[in-house]
């Protein structure tokens, strides 16, 4: 851990240059298994962003960026990537200390932002739009695609440097400028990025970085003219609102904003792999993932035997902090989250829920200056109870039953309690006969099901939400169309006057 002396100071990045808040304000980053100090950030103020705002659009209308050529623009994100590699250590421990997260944990995330890196500077190449033809041999007719111009990013604190890069790749492969704001509770590794791309040859002004809290900084990037889209990943209730701050200018939005999501666990699944994945689905990082399992939806002749077992071992889950060789899991984000999880599981057992397992803060010297909460289990819970419909965002599982007489009228219990919440995000369905498993995925109304399987993503492929889940999808070739303007173009080679004023033909 940091001594005070060692305590780093992070500022905006406008125009290519570091600058403190235009008010001076600060804030303290402190771990959240420990408390200790990690960081004194700036905390923006609305003139921090106007003028971020300003520098990426003078970036995007003044300078060669958006007319760089593609493989150039691929070679920034290259570049990353390696110093990613380079510096993967110390970077992992600076998204460890500001989440509190396994330090194993945070080493995997950080690969997977090089993949994602180097993905889209793979897939941002090569691509030149389509020719369309009009009939006529003297016009020619093509379609391309063009940046959008100046894009706000802004993301949460749950998996900080990941998801910066699924909308910082492929905004500037596709030639966008942007402002980038990160949680203000986790800015550490945002700023690295910063740094990691001037090294990368990234010009002044394209990319820029607005920190601290989104009632400061937030309006101005959503609501600001010179903003041409707006890519926001959080909870449904700020979406909400980025959407209307965006709707007076019609900017494009892109929204991830969480999910409920449905583990479906069908009597005739491998049962012991079910239940290691139902661990992991809603456990890993203390079920601070937007795609948590949090919802176990299982078969009512295995409920017993199956979740018996699971409270078990989720009862044996260790917790501690990022260099606690002896953790499963992390703390919360914050105190603040701590009290919305343990609210929110008052209210389940107020509804009528059972609680299992977990549901008390742990104590010992180890947990004390923490924001830890345990694995927690909530069984006897349906469909019109807030713990089952509400986002947790914790370490908390509500457990629902399904059955039917005849295996259709299963499926359709099954499907139908696994829809019945206003987000859509992700699923699992579990079961060893293929066919179900087809006619279950197919019916799941989420933007990713995976069948006999949790978590596992691949940045070739879409990830998004039906529903309140979001609208649009980052990843995949989707991912990189949102930040790519359609146009068309058509060139008459040999025109000639129409006549048509002026002309005799037409009322002929
Ligand atoms: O998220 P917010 P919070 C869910 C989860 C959690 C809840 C609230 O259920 O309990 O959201 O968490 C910025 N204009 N998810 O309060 O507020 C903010 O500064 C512009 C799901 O931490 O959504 C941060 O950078 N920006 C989720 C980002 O929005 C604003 C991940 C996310 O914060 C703003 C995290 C405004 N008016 C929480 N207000 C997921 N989908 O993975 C805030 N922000």
């Amino acid at each position: 851990m940091s001594t005070p002396e060692q305590v780093p100071t992070i500022d905006h990045v406008v125009g290519g240059a570091r600058r403190p808040a235009s008010d001076g304000t600060t804030r303290e980053i402190r771990c959240p298994a420990d408390s200790t100090l990690v960081a004194t950030v700036a905390e923006g103020t609305a003139d921090d962003a106007e003028a971020a705002v300003l520098a990426a659009r003078d970036a995007f209308d003044n300078t060669h960026w958006p007319w760089t050529p593609t493989p150039e623009r691929a070679a920034v994100l290259t570049r990353v990537a390696d110093h990613l590699e380079r510096d993967l250590e110390t970077v992992a421990r600076l998204e460890a200390l500001d989440t509190g997260k396994r330090i194993v944990e945070a080493r995997i995330d950080m690969a997977d932002v090089v993949s994602v890196l180097r993905h889209y500077a793979a897939v941002g190449q090569g691509e030149a739009g389509r020719v369309v033809d009009t009939g006529v041999p003297d016009i020619s007719s093509r379609v391309v695609t063009e940046p959008v111009g100046v894009c706000s990013l802004i993301t949460p604190w749950n998996f900080p440097l990941l998801q910066t890069s699924w909308k910082v790749a492929p905004a500037l492969v596709a030639g966008n400028t942007f402002v980038l704001k990160p949680s203000e509770l986790t800015p550490s590794t945002a700023s690295w990025l910063m740094d990691a791309l001037a090294e990368a040859g990234l010009p002044d002004g394209v990319g820029n970085l607005v920190l601290g809290a989104g009632d400061r900084v937030g309006p101005t990037l959503t609501g600001h003219p010179g903003v041409d889209l707006v890519s926001f990943t959080g909870g449904v209730v700020t979406g909400r609102r980025i959407m209307a701050a965006a709707a007076p200018t019609v900017k494009k939005i892109a929204l991830e904003l969480g999910g409920k999501n449905p583990n479906v666990v069908f009597a005739d699944a491998d049962l012991e792999a079910a239940l290691d994945m139902a661990l992991t689905a809603v456990f890993l990082d203390s079920g601070q993932v937007c795609s948590a399992g949090a919802r176990l939806v299982v078969e009512e002749s295995i409920h017993d035997e199956f979740v018996d077992e699971l409270v078990r071992r989720a009862g044996e889950i260790r917790l501690g902090g990022p260099y606690d060789r002896d953790a499963e899991t992390g703390p919360l984000i914050s105190s603040a989250h701590r009290d919305k999880v343990e609210a929110y599981v008052a209210a389940g057992v107020a509804e009528g829920a059972v609680l299992r397992v977990g549901g008390e803060r742990p104590t010992g010297e180890s947990y004390d200056d923490g924001w830890f909460y345990p694995p927690t289990v909530l069984d006897g819970c349906s469909a019109d109870m807030s713990c089952v419909q509400d986002e947790s965002f914790g370490p908390v599982l509500t457990v629902e039953t399904f059955s039917g007489a005849t295996r259709e009228e299963a499926e359709q219990a099954a499907v139908s309690i696994a829809n019945d919440t206003i987000y859509g995000l992700a699923g699992a369905v579990w079961t060893s006969d293929a066919g179900r498993a087809e006619r279950v995925a197919a019916r799941l109304r989420h933007g990713t099901i995976w069948i006999n399987d949790y978590h596992p993503y691949v940045p070739a492929a879409e990830w998004g939400g039906y529903k309140q889940s979001g609208i649009g999808r980052e990843l995949g070739l989707a991912g990189l169309a949102e930040y790519r303007e359609t146009k068309h173009i058509w060139h008459h080679t040999r025109p000639v006057p129409q006549q048509w004023f002026g002309g005799q033909e037409k009322n002929e």
